[in-house]
């Protein structure tokens, strides 16, 4: 190879191939928004989808003036502060006066938190945002690279065997000297010998390299195992019970899990042509199975979503998929919570305004411009009254609203609210943890105390513009569903709108 020309086309990290993400599916990034002090900011986690690597992290500053200096600090749980390495300070994007960008390493695989600090005229303020650490994906070779690699073993297999024919043949000859036929004749006999020797290396080579491979594949990050059953006759009530399997969890690696907005479990249920949507919260019946009342869902296949939290702030998704053989009825909920959609959207493209079941109408507000894969968007809902004035939301589990997006295959699927795709359970569990806690179950209680009090309540006055935003980027092309779910007058609305995502 020329010197100058060792640039090889595409990156060594091209054709990532994505298995599966974190606690949401098929969207690894994490979105935050919300107040740190005088601030108000939006961060973006995106994790490196291998362990150890490094995040990007960007913080947006929509509030408070613009900061002096924007510290980030990743934290492995929730260690004490005396462990703690100094924090990396956030670059300014260049082009962008409110926008901030650093990359963090993520060492360990688990429960992390970010913690960024802002300081600035306006004062002081941080936030913990909490990242699990977890591999997704497995890197994957590009065709040039590969050719590229295959040539040079080959050059190297042969010089080598070259190398080994040369000093044998006239290595001990002084300088001129031609060597004789034996010296020809036994090069050649050692340069056959050595074939078999350098292939059983290579052989090693790529028993190492496999078993490497399997390794990795092995550590990949798979939500724990559960079991879906659906009880009761036709025409009755039907029960859905989830129990977790997950040998692991039940074992040696059993972590309690705490609630999320009183919830221990918020379940989504989606069937497979998305015209049917539940969203409920099933009862503890023991430390591994739950159990909820099934609404009356027509019949069909449905994917199964079950967002927990462990006390370690670790968030996970679990699923599973479940088929309903009759439409059911007498459905009374256990959990006042609890909501179901179930329609047929009639046009078919974007649509912009869904009327919500009380007759008023829930409205994207959104340009005409294409909405791109990967880039971060404000996701605007207005809800009017029947009479068009702005509808009044009432907060509900914590939250303006709870929305739901799914790709139509079910490869995508994320729970989000206005302030983000971040469980505020784990981020209490961050906060509230003591040096001091060895005992599991503790940090359970202290977050429902804390919860009412600690968490991010919305005000009066933002439920009383009827907006809603959420802060989310789609994270490929596609079409996707969106369940965007607000409490009006004591009951939960679900607006539906579809979209088109471009690459
Ligand atoms: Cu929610």
């Amino acid at each position: 190879m020329r010197a100058g020309t060792g640039r090889w086309p595409g990156t060594l990290l091209a054709a990532a191939v994505l298995l599966m993400a974190s606690a949401h599916v098929g969207s690894p990034d994490t979105f935050y928004e919300g107040i740190a002090g005088p601030y108000r900011i939006r961060v973006i986690v995106r994790p490196p989808g291998i362990v150890p690597g490094q995040a990007e992290i960007t913080v947006r500053v929509l509030g408070g003036g613009a900061p002096r200096s924007v510290l980030v600090l990743p934290l492995r749980g929730g260690r004490p502060t005396a462990e703690e390495p100094p924090p990396d300070s956030a670059r300014p994007v260049a082009g962008a006066t409110d926008l901030y960008s650093a990359q963090l390493w993520l060492m360990e695989r688990g429960a992390y938190s970010v913690r960024v600090e802002l300081a600035g005229a306006a004062g002081e303020g941080n936030v913990i945002v909490p990242v699990n650490s977890i591999a997704t994906r497995r890197l994957a070779f590009d065709t040039p690279l590969a050719i590229a690699l295959l040539g040079l073993g080959a050059f190297l297999f042969v010089g080598a065997i070259t190398i080994v024919g040369a000093a044998v043949r006239e290595s001990v000859l002084a300088p001129g000297t031609e060597p004789d036929s034996s010296r020809r004749r036994r090069s050649w006999w050692i340069r056959l010998l050595v074939v078999p020797v350098l292939a059983l290396a290579l052989f090693a080579g790529k028993k190492w390299w496999d078993a490497d491979d399997a390794a990795h594949l092995a550590s990949l990050y798979r939500p724990m195992q559960v079991r879906t059953t659906i009880d009761g006759a036709p025409g009755s009530g039907r029960v859905l019970t989830i129990a977790i399997t997950d040998s692991q969890w039940l074992g040696r690696r059993f972590v309690p899990l705490i609630p999320d907005h009183g919830k221990l479990m918020h379940l989504f249920l989606v069937r497979d042509d998305l015209a049917s949507f539940a969203h409920l919260h099933p009862l503890m019946i023991d430390s591994t199975t739950f159990r909820t009342a099934l609404p009356p869902l027509g019949p069909g296949r449905y994917r199964l979503y079950a967002d927990v939290v462990q006390e370690t702030g670790f968030t996970q998704t679990l699923l599973d998929s479940v088929t309903l053989a009759s439409a059911g009825a007498a459905w009374r909920a256990d959990d006042p919570d609890d909501s179901w959609w179930s329609g047929r959207l009639s046009a078919v493209g974007v649509r912009q305004t869904a009327q919500l079941q009380d007759g008023s109408t829930m409205t994207w507000a959104r340009d005409s411009s294409p909405i791109v894969a990967g880039r971060d968007l404000e996701l605007r809902f207005s809800v009017r009254n029947k009479d068009g004035r702005p509808a009044r939301l009432e907060p509900y589990m914590g939250m303006l609203s709870h929305a739901v997006i799914t790709r139509d295959d079910g490869s995508v699927f994320v729970h989000l609210h206005p302030s983000g795709t971040i469980s505020v359970a784990s981020q209490l569990a961050f906060a509230l943890r003591q040096p001091g806690d060895t005992v599991r179950g503790v940090l359970g209680s202290r977050i429902t105390t804390a919860e009412g009090t600690a968490s991010p309540m919305p005000s009066m006055e933002e439920g009383d513009s009827g907006t809603v935003t959420l802060p989310y980027a789609f994270p490929r092309a596609g079409r996707y569903r969106m369940w965007v779910q607000v409490k009006i007058k004591g009951g939960v609305l679900t607006g539906v709108f579809d979209t088109q995502v471009e690459p």
